[in-house]
């Protein structure tokens, strides 16, 4: 019912539809084919995205487009080319003609050339040229060692270094982070299974409920947006009384040792009274927090496809896996906001960050502040915070924007 060529074909009959779906797609009466209008909102937070969509091989097109634009530093076309995929995620079918794709938000000229190119080829030059590209392999390679950003990457490309294997015999400094980054490159470029983020949560679990009786844990980012796999698994820690979650990590990290191949833990720097509450929002949050690479035994880390032969810095695969893990401790008064900004997407974050802006709010995953009534609005779960917004309900499984 929801197919929007079905909206089309009914307009070209001549049948007077207005009909009102969950992505309030509306077809006016009266006029010709062009007046099909879809009114779905603008900000990835009004709508509902789930993880399997239709629209794969666009929004795969896209979304590399925008991993490159990320390579270049260009953020703002990194965003629109985002933006883009995700509307073509929130769409109830898969889109066969441009005509489909009318009065859709963040459709721009440079994304609707690519779509359509795919939509009569098969296949965009543009996004094949740059997926062979060889500055966008070597990027994608040397962004895939944890604790190397853009602009290090950069650096690196330019003295001529294209894998991480080149860096080990290059005289470039690294620091402890990248040091490991390198170490367990093959290791951390296989996805970690629901499977296995299950096991080291029940780790953790045991770690934190030995040093801190009554400790909850729960499992964030994108395994509770409903994903298979995921490339760290990301986990909050409160405790129902407010303040004994205070150098809650060290001790949970200490207890943890043997285990941790990699550890940066930082203490929580945020304090609201000090805070400027209305200070331009960040993805950046200031709790207590723990880097780590953790070393899972097998049978629980699922069998990696054995690496190609030939392949550099292929190791021989060992009885363990390494696994990324990020451990975040929050005073329970702020648990709905880490929750509600842990959860992700990224893309979502950003636009709730941003439709919080336009409401005259600022939005961090410690606190809302109500710039107009100049007082923090307090919430103990999500959905009291969405209610701040304005917003309708969206649940963890429809946030993968
Ligand atoms: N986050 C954010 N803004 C960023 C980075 C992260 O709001 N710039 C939030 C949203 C997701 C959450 O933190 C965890 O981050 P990731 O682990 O990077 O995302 P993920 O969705 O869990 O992805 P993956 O499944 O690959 O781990
Ligand atoms: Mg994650």
């Amino acid at each position: 019912l929801l197919n929007m060529t079905w909206f089309t074909e009914s307009m070209a009959a001549g049948h007077p539809v207005k009909i009102e779906s969950r992505h309030r797609l509306q077809v006016k009466a009266k006029s010709g084919p062009s007046a099909v209008t879809n009114t779905m909102g603008a900000y990835a937070c009004q709508r509902k995205t789930p993880l399997e969509h239709h629209n794969a091989v666009l929004t795969d097109a896209l979304l590399l487009l925008a991993e490159n634009a990320d390579f270049c530093t260009n953020e703002g076309r990194s965003v629109a080319f985002k933006r883009a995929a995700s509307v073509l995620k929130a769409l109830p079918g898969p889109v066969r003609r441009m005509e489909e794709l009318q009065g859709l938000p963040c459709l721009g000229e440079h994304c609707q050339r690519v779509i359509k190119e795919i939509l009569e080829h098969g296949a965009s030059s543009e996004v094949e040229m740059t997926r062979h590209s060889e500055h966008y392999q070597a990027m994608k390679a040397l962004t895939g060692i944890f604790g190397v950003g853009v602009k290090t990457a950069e650096q690196w490309h330019r003295a001529g270094i294209r894998h991480p294997a080149d860096l080990v015999s290059s005289e470039h400094k690294l620091n402890r982070a990248q040091r490991a980054g390198v170490e367990y490159y093959e290791h951390l470029r296989v996805p970690v299974t629901k499977a296995e983020a299950d096991r080291i949560g029940e780790i953790v679990k045991r770690a934190v409920d030995a040093v801190l009786l009554g400790a909850e844990i729960t499992l964030t980012g994108g395994f509770r947006r409903g994903k298979q796999t995921g490339h760290d698994v990301d986990f909050l820690i409160t405790h129902p009384d407010e303040g004994r979650e205070e150098g809650l990590l060290p001790k949970v990290v200490s207890w943890l040792e043997d285990l941790l191949l990699y550890q940066k833990t930082n203490k929580n720097s945020y304090l609201e009274a000090k805070e400027w509450p209305a200070r331009p929002p960040s993805n950046m949050d200031r709790f207590e927090r723990c880097f780590s690479i953790f070393k899972l035994q097998r049978p629980w880390a699922a069998l990696e496809e054995p690496p190609q032969s030939g392949e550099r810095g292929a190791a021989e695969t060992p009885g363990w896996k390494a696994v990324r893990v990020d451990l975040v401790v929050t005073p329970v008064s702020q648990f709905a906001f880490a929750l509600l900004g842990w959860t992700g997407s990224q893309l979502f974050e950003r636009d709730l960050r941003r439709w919080a802006g336009q409401k005259g709010m600022s939005l961090s995953s410690h606190a809302l502040y109500d710039c107009e009534q100049k007082r923090y609005l307090r919430a103990t779960s999500e959905e009291e915070i969405f209610a701040h917004l304005g917003l309708e309900y969206i649940p963890p499984g429809e946030r993968n924007a």
